[in-house]
């Protein structure tokens, strides 16, 4: 039995049923090998980040014990976003059927070709901080940031819990 982590995934959809593809996406990772879903966020319905001609978002955040390495757990995120139909072009800002990105993994601060952890914008987006300070009471960044502390002081932008 290799070592536990508890990695925790942010959800967002603005394409095709919004909401049920964050519901499968939870489903297809309660699936992913030698891992367990702790905990699941409510839907938050937030505006969109980026260009403003594209539909609300739905999002949320998964908590996923795990004795996957970081990589292999994002190989299973990309087959989770691939398999709703993702198309990867050029539309970093753009609409998205899903996307399922790791925010935290463990303590652990990731640089790699294919992988940032802690995601590079969560201090920022009241769509992942709210989520993420919902299923979380004292949880750190490994700069030692707490989230509740940075879910208290962003602006919350409108976004609505379902
Ligand atoms: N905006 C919101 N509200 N939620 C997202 O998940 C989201 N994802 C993105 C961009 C385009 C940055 N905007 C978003 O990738």
């Amino acid at each position: 039995m290799s070592l536990k982590t508890v990695a925790y995934i942010g959800l967002g959809s603005n394409l095709s049923q919004p909401r049920i593809q964050v519901t499968n996406a939870v489903e297809a990772i309660a699936k992913i090998a030698q891992s367990k879903v702790i905990s699941v966020s409510s839907q938050y319905l937030s505006k969109p980040m980026g260009p403003q001609d594209q539909d609300d978002y739905i999002n949320a955040v998964v908590a996923l014990e795990t004795e996957l390495c970081a990589i292999a757990l994002l190989d299973a995120l990309q087959l989770i976003e691939n398999e709703a139909g993702r198309v990867r072009k050029d539309n970093r800002w753009g609409a998205r059927i899903l996307d399922c990105d790791i925010l935290l993994f463990g303590n652990e601060t990731i640089n790699s070709e294919r992988l940032t952890v802690p995601h590079y914008g969560m201090k920022l987006r009241e769509f992942v901080l709210l989520p993420l300070a919902e299923i979380t009471s004292d949880l750190q960044l490994p700069d030692g940031t707490k989230i509740q502390l940075l879910a208290n002081q962003i602006s919350d932008n409108g976004i609505v819990k379902l």
